[in-house]
């Protein structure tokens, strides 16, 4: 293969909302390749091929993403389909960083739903060049039985609401899925909008301009409007570039005049129809009318087989089933995969002009900032590789460069047997025992750069290797031998002998080597490229374990193998020794065991409930942080005070709520912040590009945050401009104050060095602190300050890192049930006294900073209990879609899960309803089973995971005033609230000291009890 023919590759995903039709379309596609030897044309969209796994066909739905060779004319196609379901999200980001090109499907009914904004979104961050498939055309006529004028007018709304979706992520700031469906449009398209959106360069898909196809995906038929202005340009005598220009938006065809027009040119009350209407739509109503229709005019039928010479078997016209002989008729007239496919080669990039401009996504810019100890041989080689990857260089002597997207497991009988002898004798390097020997590990890969053979040596470097550091980065590279390079054929495998740049295949033998995703190189000097963006991350954890004891062993191994095999599983040892098991939600969660069960550990497992994360906070917005904090510095009183035992350190902690912004903004940067916070002050190389979506290329993402947060301390609070002013001084005062995040250095709560006096009446010292953080954010220049040089000075210095400690733990683990806090603000002031005894002993001082540490901790959770503690959950969005006569018993399922409604929606011209709505997590298992089975199947729901949510009920509730004795009870007997209950449930789950009265009134139980 030379240039040219990588110039013939295309690399498409196809993804969509869950059940849109991607598996069906793949199928034509399939079928239409290679003479149907793959797949019989006339099972096309019944068998779906690429559902290989049993469970898949078992429900109807895809699960990850596998990809199939085809060729068309003169291209060779790598064609990958995704699943639809939030569940295997990740299997969109893996597919999508294989691919150069996506077709994005949306169902003509259902439109644009929740996935369709997260595929679109993924496209984006991996910079694929997108294409539009309009499927289930059939529906608008067939169930929803349009007029060809409102279907025209539905389809446009459907484009134009993709079109919003994409100009989003292109023009303006990032937004998470949940965000821009709340923030998306419903409102009516006016005419001015349809004028502007077609003459508009910049926006993306454009049926006039070939980018967007009409399909029915079952029926096997498409187009393009292309296909309709070649078919009128001889017979109006228009050229049919002109023609294709005007068949989509508001053009009209004057017959007498021979003329296109605008609407402008119409005159008032004219019936006259936009030419796709006209020329597109009107034609095919009528053939499917002729066709289906009890008493339908057959001629029209006849017309359109003689006026584009189609050749129908007699067979098949004679078939008494109208719907077969509407689908014979349509396959042929417009055969679906010469629409899909051609626009697919036509717009969509091939891997050599891909590559040049996905390159700064793929390996990021770095610069080398002022490291002298860099190697620079390493460096330039570095520099070659990239440049290789941004050229698709595929001669034999440049560097070899590969991307595995996921791993992924098949069983042993799948691998195609013979020619190479070394697999059979050397099976067990796959795989590190015999009895997983039936499993064989596969990696899903795509050649970036150079040639890739069977047998070839590389480099196995993993997201954290870096070349320039030498010896330090040694255990994230490894050197692996591969087996064997197949191409994949959806259920099958092709093996070759060797790949050049630009293709996706399969590569068998690294399964010891790479967990979930890596890059391959042929050089060590070489950087890793960018690891995948998920849009969501394992929440539904649940504990595991035999159910024989016994069979621990197998179980682990098990463990061991689905962890590898699935992409997105994340497999933990929690505190109490619990095999923890996290899944996207509860259909993944099934088939995580479902394979535990049957492939990889083969024994019975027991499953706890699952696990559910809480938060811990104050009450209130944090709308007041700023008054609060002055008002802490007027009135010293509001604060819990600890002493070490030994009396010399008093430790005074002050909590505020954070603004609910704020809060936000730090809990979504977390991975950036640890990056900044941990990173080493010596960082020779930076990393020139973000690489999360941020959107105008090239903005240093630390600077992005650091302005997102002076603008997070202030938004919330403040009227007018010049409080505004003020309140921006004061928080820009307090940026300088950060002395560390926490849990873990990089959580959602803020310790601020306090700003007291460092010499107390008392002769006791403040322990000052630095503000460590703020320095690293560049808030601040590190101090130059030297403390006085005495003994007590240093001694406090000492103390400081006991003191970030205290705060560590006690934001990991609050007062109420031991979850993490978030939101919360401390300032910490501890006073050092002298040592009164005179002999200080060196062994003692551990002890002491032990002390301080515990000090601070209790001091930290005292405080929190002390100021109207509050428990916050986790929150779901959730979509559900429903027919009308469903809805009452939906809402009756959603408020038995104390969910928030937040919109219902009739879905323009059809009579269905998509309601969005929040639900708790921890109210969510078995929601769907719940749901199906309340309204008999009629309502479906998509969750997916959405912010944290604070409980306003207070968990320690009890009635005092006499308003509140007499609505409640005297306290002895009021239940207790959703509040408290949760908290109880996580107490008893971690084995927490629980208050709760077993008994509460004897004697009335008994009397009950005698009742029953
Ligand atoms: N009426 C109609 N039904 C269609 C069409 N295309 C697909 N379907 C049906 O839609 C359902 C879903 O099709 P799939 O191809 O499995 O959808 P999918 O997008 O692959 O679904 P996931 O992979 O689970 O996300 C099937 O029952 C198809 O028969 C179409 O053009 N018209
Ligand atoms: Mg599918």
């Amino acid at each position: 293969m030379d240039e040219s023919d990588a110039r013939n590759i295309r690399n498409i995903c196809i993804l969509a909302h869950v059940d849109h039709g991607k598996t069906t379309l793949a199928d034509h596609l399939i079928a239409s390749s290679g003479d149907g030897e793959l797949l019989k044309p006339r099972l096309a969209g019944k068998v779906r091929y690429m559902d290989y796994l049993d469970e898949e066909q078992r429900r109807a739905i895809t699960m990850k993403s596998s990809s199939i060779s085809l060729r068309y004319k003169d291209y060779s196609l790598n064609l990958i389909d995704s699943p639809g379901h939030m569940d295997f999200c990740s299997e969109v980001s893996t597919a999508a960083r294989l691919s150069d090109g996506a077709l994005v499907l949306v169902d003509a009914v259902e439109g644009v739903h929740i996935q369709t904004h997260a595929v679109l979104r993924q496209a984006w961050i991996e910079k694929l060049t997108p294409c539009l498939v309009l499927n289930k055309i059939d529906r608008l006529i067939c169930e929803l039985r349009l007029s060809p004028m409102e279907a025209y007018t539905r389809l446009i709304r459907i484009v134009h609401e993709v079109n919003g979706i994409v100009s989003a992520y292109k023009s303006e700031k990032y937004l998470s899925d949940v965000d821009s469906i709340l923030a998306s449009p419903s409102g009516e398209i006016t005419d001015e909008s349809l004028e502007l959106l077609e003459d508009d360069e910049e926006v993306t898909f454009q049926p006039q301009k070939g980018n967007v196809v009409f399909v029915c995906a079952l029926d096997g038929w498409g187009f393009g409007v292309s296909e309709f202005a070649n078919f009128y340009a001889s017979k109006l005598g228009a050229k049919a570039d002109t023609l294709q220009k005007s068949l989509w938006g508001p053009r009209y065809y004057i017959p007498k005049t021979k003329m296109i027009v605008g609407k402008k040119s119409l005159s008032a009350g004219s019936k006259t129809k936009p030419m796709f209407v006209q020329f597109v739509l009107d034609p095919l109503w009528q053939v499917y009318e002729a066709a289906l229709d009890p008493g339908g005019d057959r001629a029209v039928l006849e017309k359109v087989i003689k006026s584009f010479n189609l050749i129908i078997p007699q067979r098949e016209l004679q078939n008494k089933d109208p719907k077969n002989l509407l689908q014979s008729v349509m396959s042929r007239w417009l055969p679906l995969s010469d629409a899909v496919l051609s626009m697919a080669v036509k717009h969509l990039p091939d891997p050599i002009s891909a590559q040049a401009y996905r390159i700064p996504r793929l390996v990021p810019e770095r610069k080398v900032i002022g490291g002298n100890e860099v190697d620079s041989s390493v460096l330039a080689e570095a520099e070659l590789v990239r440049r290789s990857i941004e050229a698709c260089d595929s001669s034999r002597d440049s560097p070899c460069v590969v991307f595995v997207s996921k791993m992924f497991a098949i069983p042993m009988k799948m691998i195609p047997q013979g020619g190479d002898h070394r697999e059979r004798m050397n099976g067990l390097n796959d795989d590190d025992s015999k009895s997983e020997s039936d499993e064989c590990f596969l990696a899903f890969a795509r050649i970036f750069s150079g040639v890739l053979r069977a047998g070839q040596r590389v480099f196995v470097i993993s997201a954290l290797y870096d070349p320039l550091k030498g010896e330090s980065s040694q255990k994230y590279i490894q050197e692996a031998e591969l087996h064997s390079i197949y191409l994949m054929m959806g259920q099958g495998l092709k093996p070759v002998n060797e790949v050049k740049a630009g293709n996706v295949v399969a590569i068998r033998g690294l399964g010891p080597y790479i967990s979930k995703s890596a890059t391959l190189s042929s050089t060590r000097n070489c950087w890793p490229l960018a690891s995948m963006e998920f849009q969501v991350s394992p929440t539904l954890r649940v504990a595991i374990e035999p159910s024989d004891p016994s069979d621990m062993s197998a179980l682990m191994k098990g463990l061991r193998l689905l962890n590898r095999a699935d992409p997105f599983v994340e497999i933990t040892v929690s505190a109490r020794g619990e095999h923890v098991l996290a899944a996207a939600g509860e259909v993944h969660l099934e088939r995580c065991i479902k394979d535990l069960t049957d492939r990889f550990a083969r024994v019975n497992i027991e499953v706890s409930s699952p696990l559910v994360s809480y938060r811990e906070t104050i009450e209130g917005d944090g709308s007041n942080l700023l008054e609060s904090l002055r008002s802490l510095s007027l009135n010293a009183s509001d604060y819990v005070e600890k002493r070490t035992p030994n009396g010399r350190c008093v430790i005074r902690v002050h909590v505020m709520k954070l603004p609910h912004s704020l809060t936000k903004l730090l809990d979504e940067s977390t991975d950036l912040l640890g990056d900044i916070i941990g990173g080493k002050g010596s960082h020779s190389i930076k990393i020139l590009e973000s690489q999360s979506p941020s959107l105008e290329e090239n903005v240093d993402p630390v600077e992005a945050l650091k302005n997102q947060l002076v603008e997070a301390g202030v938004s919330s609070s403040s009227e007018t401009e010049n409080d505004r002013e003020k309140c921006k001084a004061e928080w820009a005062k307090l940026l300088k104050r950060i002395w560390a995040l926490g849990p873990r250095e990089k959580g959602p709560n803020i310790l601020f060095a306090p700003d007291g006096k460092r010499i107390c009446e008392d002769g006791s010292i403040l322990v000052r602190g630095s503000p460590h953080v703020s320095q690293r954010l560049g808030f601040t220049e590190d101090s130059t300050e030297t403390p006085p040089d005495s003994a007590l000075y240093s001694e406090a210095l000492t103390l400081e890192s006991s003191i970030v400690s205290g705060f560590q733990l006690a934001t990991a683990s609050g007062p109420l049930c031991d979850e993490p806090m978030w939101g919360l603000a401390f300032t910490i002031e501890s006073h050092l006294a002298e040592d009164s005894e005179t002999e200080k002993q060196p062994e003692n001082f551990g002890i002491f900073t032990g002390q301080v540490m515990t000090a601070v901790k209790d001091a930290c959770r005292a405080a929190v209990l002390q100021t109207n503690p509050r428990i916050v959950e986790a929150m779901y969005f959730c979509e559900l879609n429903t027919a009308p006569e469903y809805l009452g018993p939906m809402y009756a399922v959603l408020s038995r899960r104390r969910a928030r409604v937040l919109k219902e929606e009739m879905q323009e011209g059809s009579s269905l309803f998509t309601v969005h709505a929040y639900v708790p997590v921890s109210e969510s298992f078995g929601f769907a089973e719940e749901l199906r089975k309340g309204t008999s199947g009629g309502a479906s729901a998509l969750m997916v995971l959405s912010h944290w949510e604070m409980l306003e009920e207070d968990p320690f509730f009890v009635p005092k005033t006499e308003e509140e004795i007499e609505e409640f009870g005297d306290g002895a007997s009021v239940l207790p609230n959703t509040a408290r209950k949760l908290i109880n449930a996580v107490r008893r789950r971690k084995g927490l000291h629980v208050e709760e009265k077993v008994v509460q009134h004897a004697t009335k139980q008994r009397t009950l009890a005698r009742k029953v």
